[in-house]
C-alpha cells in the first residue's frame, strides 16, 4: 500500500535535475556570475575556505568543522518558517530553492577575530526568499537558528561549551531584504562543505562573520529584536548589529586591521579594514542618524 502511494506520488522516480533543484553534496551547480556583486580582490583558495573555520558545534578550533563536520546529516533538510507572515510551513530545502536561479557573489567576509577571506558563494538573494513567506507588517525582525543535534554535532557534546545551543541569529527586516544579503547554498560553483554551513547558511558581507548563520532549520518574523547567541554570551564584546567598523575596537583588540587568508599568523599580510567591510554604498542608509558605538 505504501509502495502503491509513493509510485502513484511519483517519489519512486528518479529526481530530474532542473535549475534551482538541490544537487548531491559536491555536485557541481549552475549558476549565473553577477559582476554588480563581485571584487577584483583576489579569493581565498578553496583549501582555506574550507579548512580554517568557525562552527562551535563541531568544536572551537579552526580545524575542528572540516575534522568532524561530516557527521551531521544534510539531506533529507527541512527549514521551519514562523512568525509573522502569511506563509508559514514545514518547508522541505527543495521546496524552498526550486523557484529559485542561483547566482555567484564573490564577496568579503571580516570574521571579528580580524581575520578575513574572499569568498565564491553560490545561492539566492535573502529578500527574494523571505519575500515568498509574505512577511506582515508586524515583522520588524527575522530570526534564524542553526540545527541542533548533540548526536550529529560533537561541539554541543562537549561539557567546555559555554553556548547555550541552538546558536541563534537575526537581522532587521530592511537590513534582510538589503540586496546585499544572501542565502548560500554554495561556494566555488560547488554545494557547500559541511563545515561552510550545508545545506543553507546566511552571508551578511557587511557585518561581522558571526552573523552569518550556517546550517539554518528555522526562520522567525518577530516583532521584538531576536536574541543572538554572541550578544547573550558576551553583549558588551558583540552587539545585535555587529557592523563592520574599524573606528570600534573590540574592548579587547582592535578592528583597524584583519589579516587576509591565506596567511600564516607570523607573515601575516595584514590590510586596513573598512567601514561596513568596504559596502557603505550599499548599506549606509540604514543606519542613518543612528549612533554606530552604541548600535556597534
Ligand atoms: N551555527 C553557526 N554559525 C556560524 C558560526 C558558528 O559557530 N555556528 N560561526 C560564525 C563565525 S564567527 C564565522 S567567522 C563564520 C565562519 O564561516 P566560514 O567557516 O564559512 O568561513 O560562520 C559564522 N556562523
Ligand atoms: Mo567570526
Amino acid at each position: 500500500m505504501a509502495g502503491t502511494l509513493a509510485a502513484a506520488a511519483g517519489l519512486v522516480m528518479p529526481p530530474l535535475a532542473y535549475a534551482g533543484s538541490l544537487p548531491r553534496p559536491g555536485e557541481s551547480l549552475d549558476f549565473r556570475k553577477m559582476p554588480a556583486f563581485s571584487t577584483d580582490e583576489k579569493l581565498t583558495p578553496y583549501d582555506d575556505v574550507t579548512s580554517y573555520n568557525n562552527f562551535y558545534e563541531f568544536g572551537t578550533d579552526k580545524g575542528d568543522p572540516a575534522r568532524y563536520a561530516d557527521a551531521m546529516k544534510t539531506a533529507p533538510w527541512n527549514v521551519k518558517v514562523e512568525g509573522a507572515c502569511d506563509r508559514p510551513g514545514n518547508y522541505a530545502l527543495e521546496d524552498l530553492l526550486k523557484p529559485h536561479d542561483y547566482q555567484e557573489r564573490i564577496y568579503r567576509h571580516r570574521c571579528v577575530e580580524a581575520w578575513s577571506m574572499v569568498v565564491p558563494w553560490i545561492g539566492i538573494p535573502l529578500a527574494d526568499m523571505l519575500k515568498r513567506f509574505q512577511p506582515t507588517s508586524q515583522a520588524n525582525y527575522v530570526y534564524f537558528e542553526t540545527l541542533n543535534d548533540p548526536e550529529q554535532m560533537r561541539g554541543q557534546r562537549s561539557a567546555f561549551s559555554t553556548i547555550d545551543w541552538p546558536y541563534q541569529e537575526g537581522l532587521r527586516m530592511d537590513e534582510a531584504m538589503n540586496e546585499l544579503s544572501f542565502m548560500a547554498v554554495g561556494l566555488y560553483g560547488k554545494t557547500l562543505p559541511n563545515q561552510n554551513g550545508a545545506p543553507l547558511r546566511l552571508v551578511v558581507p557587511w557585518k561581522y562573520g558571526f552573523k552569518s548563520i550556517k546550517s539554518i532549520v528555522r526562520i522567525r518574523f518577530q516583532e521584538a529584536m531576536p536574541p543572538t547567541t554572541w550578544s547573550r554570551l558576551a553583549p558588551n564584546e558583540y552587539g545585535f548589529y555587529a557592523n563592520v567598523n574599524p573606528d570600534v575596537d573590540h574592548p579587547r583588540w582592535s578592528q583597524k586591521r584583519e589579516r587576509r587568508l591565506p596567511s600564516a599568523l607570523f607573515s601575516a599580510n595584514w590590510i586596513d579594514t573598512r567601514l561596513f567591510n568596504g559596502y557603505e554604498q550599499q548599506v549606509a542608509g540604514l543606519y542613518k542618524g543612528m549612533d554606530l558605538r552604541r548600535y556597534f
